[in-house]
């Protein structure tokens, strides 16, 4: 057992065979110029500094033999899991299923679509394609983390405000005990990344933890 006695709001104690690192969408759609942050309008090199912590936090959660999870948010090419409600966002010349700098914008098996090469999945890792912002909606990742008795979640990724904060708000609801790893997620707006922080803390850590991942890996 694992206790991580600084994590906000209180203790967070984990066992390492129960306990699955998800990363959330660390596509080049998300961190690459051309894909479909920008297509949103936003800001992309706001995203790129976070690699650095993820690929530590990626690195310490395969060495302490935890299950990786990795999300690609994509759509199938026919676009039959994006309903206009979603395809609508953003700008009307770049939306989802149109031809940009990496290929179709956030259709699956595309160049933007493909998980950076410095957070490559390797063997053993599970991949999930989701077509919503949360991980769990129309995916096998319900299944796949029963099958492996995984009761405990640690969050990374982007954006947080939308992906992370969405994923880690479902597997809360599901009975999952999840942590956010502060410095290794990053949002488009900086105060975005803020404010969830203080939102997953507030009333009594109503959706979980948080910790820094210096605080992580000084408790493991
Ligand atoms: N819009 C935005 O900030 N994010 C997304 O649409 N997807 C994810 O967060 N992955």
């Amino acid at each position: 057992m694992t206790t991580i006695a600084r994590a906000k709001l209180a203790p967070f104690a984990f066992e390492a065979r129960q306990t699955a690192l998800i990363v959330i969408d660390m596509q080049r759609d998300f961190i690459e110029p051309g894909g479909f942050g920008e297509a949103l309008g936003s800001d992309v090199s706001l995203l790129s500094g976070l690699v650095p912590t993820v690929a530590r936090l990626l690195e310490y959660a395969r060495s302490a033999g935890w299950q990786i999870v990795h999300t690609r948010e994509s759509h199938a090419p026919d676009l039959s899991d994006c309903p206009p409600a979603k395809r609508l966002r953003g700008m009307p010349n770049a939306r989802i299923g149109d031809t940009g700098p990496m290929r179709r914008i956030l259709v699956r098996g595309g160049p933007g679509n493909a998980i950076i090469d410095t957070l490559k999945p390797i063997e053993n890792e599970l991949v999930i394609d989701k077509p919503g912002k949360g991980a769990f909606y129309a995916t096998r990742l319900g299944e796949e983390l029963s099958m492996r008795g995984i009761t405990h979640l640690v969050f990374a990724g982007v954006t947080t405000e939308v992906c992370v904060q969405t994923s880690m708000r479902e597997a809360d609801d599901r009975g999952y005990e999840c942590l956010l790893i502060e410095d290794a997620t990053a949002s488009h707006i900086p105060a975005f990344l803020d404010a969830t922080i203080a939102m997953i803390h507030s009333q009594g850590g109503i959706v979980g933890w948080t910790a820094p991942l210096d605080v992580l890996l000084e408790a493991a």
